[in-house]
């Protein structure tokens, strides 16, 4: 056995509470290496005539990518506490690998084990349950409808008749987003998510200037409060857009700063550089990126995080809204974020906390400040397959299952699982008009753990490029709608309540992947389904199915018991087995 790639540490993705029962344990090992894994387990307080009392479970094997196996199991200890080793076994040895290494023969002191020393409730990691049956959709609420001119900003332009661009405006409004919510819930969404909505000089509001306010040109509090009632009479909930990282350059306080230098009372709201405060050619602040018009908000002063905080809580306790999406969370500081948790948690316990995060995020993730992230991995394995077509449908199904064992899996059942949003091209875009294959990439999202999003437009089948043009004016006159997407997407949708596995219920592990064609299974304890995607432009027979006479399609299609099975060119299909 290859002893370098065994790896195990008690925390994060590899041991965790699953709930407040429950510890799930996990173990890496070289891929094809180890034959079998049981886990070695007992109290640390429980021995009988000087022996310890242990217990063993064999390991499942949940997903291996090109290099790695994992290995998995989740046990109950009646005590809540836990030492536990790995008995691994090959073709031609034994061994035992606990946190002091590896034995040949298991050690009999238990403090050579690794240890889980109490499972705490209050430390489990838990999101909203609502959350798991969340379709979510994104709005940005300037390109999503105009129904009242009489609050367009300056110059705003006629409806969808020029390209979006940096700086141009059409008046898009809250009560656009009233007079549409048709649309939303015969597709059969239950979330929205806003891009910023509160007082900004852009079209897309990141530059905030009064985070307690709402901007004009989308209405007034009175006209959110409707937007609210609206939403949660259809059980839709909201989620609103938190930029807490940065200010815009019309803040006050930033105004104050730039006014009075050195002497402001704002100095320390901010990362001034040096006096006097420039813009060019770099700014003399820090800024999101070197964006002179976003000053970096110092998180770490108790003035601006109680300020912070307050604005946090106002948009919960006044509006009652149901999420909120925190604007470049990694940049923000991590006391800043359990804090912040703390505060909204106590107002709303139910209200889900989303970061936008690109990369691994296991820092934030561990019950203590986020209960999601965006999840762009996913999105560009995905993409990289289906659309750019840069990796086969092995190396997509590696990504993504060593993706799932990055985190906990009560991490995976909220992810935010998106295939593009403002700032991304739009997927129909990126897969070069190819609808076929958007469809797969819909089915994949939809039935991958954690809940979907859809980013406006893409369901009617908009293109657009990166930002500013996937960014255009949604389109309303149905003649111009791709109703065959909006259709498949809805059939998705309704699947996806209808049937537990589809959903997060369901356990998630690819079957195989090769020559085009992805396999993957979900079960639950009462249904198992099957799905079957062919990305690649030729028929494919997949073999060896041995389905039951109990064996049918979701769609309806019919299906012969223990045969193999042909999907078209971009063809799939659901089996209930
Ligand atoms: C504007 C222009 C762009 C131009 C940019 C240059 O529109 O065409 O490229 O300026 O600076 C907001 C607006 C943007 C605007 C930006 C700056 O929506 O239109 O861009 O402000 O004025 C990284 C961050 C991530 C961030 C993205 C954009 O980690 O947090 O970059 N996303 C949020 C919002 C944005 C918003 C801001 C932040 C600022 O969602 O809409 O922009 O408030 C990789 C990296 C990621 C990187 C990602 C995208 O994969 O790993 O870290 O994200 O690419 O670049």
């Amino acid at each position: 056995m290859q002893k370098e790639a065994i790896y195990h540490r008690p925390k994060n993705n590899f041991a965790y509470a699953y709930d407040e029962r429950t510890l799930h344990l996990r173990l890496k090992t070289k891929k094809d290496d180890t034959l079998n894994v049981t886990l070695i387990y007992g109290d640390p307080y429980d021995w009988k005539d000087n022996a310890w009392q242990y217990h063993k479970k064999k390991m499942l094997l949940t997903g291996s990518d090109d290099l790695f196996d994992y290995w998995t199991t989740s046990v109950e200890p009646p005590y809540r506490r836990m030492r536990y080793g790995f008995y691994l076994e090959d073709e031609s040895e034994s061994l035992v690998y606990t946190e002091k290494g590896f034995f040949t023969e298991q050690p009999l002191d238990t403090n050579d084990y690794f240890s889980f020393p109490f499972l705490n409730e209050i430390d489990v990691f838990k999101a909203p349950d609502w959350v798991k049956d969340t379709v979510w959709y994104q709005i940005f609420p300037e390109r999503f409808a105009n129904s009242d001119s009489s609050i367009d900003p300056k110059g705003a332009l006629p409806w969808g008749e020029y390209p979006p661009a940096r700086d141009n405006f059409f008046g898009g409004d809250f009560q656009g987003v009233i007079d549409h919510l048709d649309h939303l819930t015969e597709l059969g969404i239950n979330g929205i998510y806003f891009t910023p909505i509160f007082k900004a000089k852009s079209n897309h509001k990141y530059d905030t200037i009064d985070y307690l306010e709402i901007d004009p040109q989308f209405g007034n509090k009175e006209t959110f409060k409707q937007l609210i009632k609206a939403c949660h009479e259809r059980g839709i909930k909201v989620m609103l857009d938190a930029v807490f990282n940065h200010s815009g350059y019309y803040f006050e306080p930033f105004q104050d700063l730039l006014k009075n230098g050195e002497d402001s009372k704002y100095r320390n709201w901010f990362h001034v550089r040096s006096f006097p405060i420039e813009t060019k050619p770099l700014p003399s602040y820090d800024t999101f990126a070197f964006e002179a018009s976003m000053p970096k908000l110092n998180t770490e002063n108790p003035e601006v995080k109680e300020y912070l905080l307050q604005v946090g809580k106002y948009w919960v306790e006044e509006f009652d809204i149901d999420g909120w999406r925190l604007d470049v969370a990694n940049e923000i500081d991590h006391q800043f974020w359990r804090d912040f948790r703390r505060t909204v948690k106590q107002i709303k316990p139910e209200l889900y906390i989303l970061g936008e995060i690109w990369h691994d995020s296991m820092p934030w993730l561990q019950g203590d400040q986020f209960d999601a992230v965006m999840n762009y991995p996913m999105t560009s394995a995905l993409l990289d397959h289906f659309a750019h077509e840069t990796i086969s449908v092995e190396t997509m199904a590696d990504r993504l299952t060593s993706l799932l064992h990055s985190y906990s899996d009560n991490v995976n059942e909220v992810a935010f699982n998106l295939l593009g949003s403002h700032d991304t091209p739009r997927m129909l875009t990126l897969a070069n008009d190819n609808k076929d294959l958007v469809k797969l990439m819909y089915m994949l999202q939809f039935s991958f753990p954690g809940t979907p999003c859809i980013y406006y437009g893409d369901e009617i089948g908009m293109k657009g490029g990166a930002d500013p043009g996937c960014r255009e004016c949604m389109i309303w006159d149905k003649t111009e709608q791709d109703t065959e997407l909006f259709d498949f997407l809805k059939e998705l949708i309704s699947l996806r309540k209808s049937h537990s596995a589809f959903g997060n219920s369901g356990s998630f592990h690819f079957v195989s992947a090769k020559d085009g064609v992805v396999q993957y299974k979900k079960e639950t304890t009462t249904e198992t389904l099957l799905f079957l995607i062919n990305s690649s432009e030729v028929s494919q027979s997949v073999e060896d199915l041995s389905l039951s006479n109990e064996a049918k399609s979701l769609f309806g299609n019919k299906i012969k018991p223990n045969t193999s099975l042909t999907l078209e060119p971009s063809g799939y299909e659901i089996i209930s087995l």
